[in-house]
């Protein structure tokens, strides 16, 4: 069985996303097992302080590395990889969250305040941002991470429907329709009922191009450079 440990200064907000759909499927066929720990009950400091102010003056409070240090020593195994999550981390993507789904131990750590002292790279593997824009913390980007992860384990969804996914040779995915056919005035393009399956492959194939080559134009780029033309 997979396990991740998720090190949080709130523990509660991750409990109903866990208790829902391919997650808890997943938790529940014994796949995976999600371990979320807060990380202020290993605080040596008699209020339980989990921060304070940074060297040098500055805005806000840091966080101190001995309680996270030592959540990380308590759930270390020789196979562990440890995540850090930082807006200033590694940009995530699917072959981040792919070979992170090969890992049978992931650490993952969410920051709070002003950040980590940055001695905490001391003791992680990797540093991951989930994009260009500030969280107030790291437990939307852990669940982000986790959901990305798990459904890629194993038995937790079919094997066809990873490989028709988006990012998938670094194309977006292509439409879907479904009934009813007219839907106000907009109607379901004709080759989907045409029965003929040679049609409706080239037309979803030209479909997922047109639509990766709009909304993601960089994708585009790779995936043109990929197929050698
Ligand atoms: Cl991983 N953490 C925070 N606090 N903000 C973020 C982020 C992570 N990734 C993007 N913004």
């Amino acid at each position: 069985m997979k396990k991740i440990v998720i090190l949080t200064l709130f523990p509660n907000v991750f409990k109903e996303y866990f208790n829902t759909s391919i997650i808890k499927n997943a938790i529940d066929k014994k796949i995976v097992e999600i371990n979320v720990v807060n990380f202020r009950e290993f605080s040596k400091d008699k209020h339980k302080k989990v921060d304070d102010t940074p060297y040098g003056g500055g805005a806000g409070m840091v966080l101190t590395l001995q309680p996270i240090v030592d959540a990380i020593n308590c759930y270390k195994r020789a196979e562990s990889k440890v995540i850090l999550l930082t807006p200033s981390g590694r940009q995530y993507h699917q072959k981040i969250a792919k070979d992170f789904s090969l890992s049978n131990h992931l650490i993952i750590i969410c920051g709070h305040y002003e950040g980590f002292d940055e001695r905490i790279n001391n003791y992680i593997d990797y540093s991951i941002s989930i994009g260009d824009y500030v969280l107030s913390g790291g437990e939307l980007a852990a669940m982000v991470l986790t959901d990305s992860i798990v459904r890629l384990y194993d038995g937790s969804i079919s094997k066809e429907s990873l490989l028709t996914e988006s990012f998938e040779n670094n194309l977006l995915d292509y439409p879907v329709y479904t009934k009813p056919y007219e839907y106000d005035k907009h109607f379901v393009p004709s080759v989907l009922l045409s029965g003929n399956h040679k049609k409706i492959d080239k037309f979803r194939k030209e479909q997922q191009l047109l639509k990766t080559k709009t909304n993601r134009f960089d994708l585009y780029l790779k995936y043109k450079k990929n197929i050698g033309d």
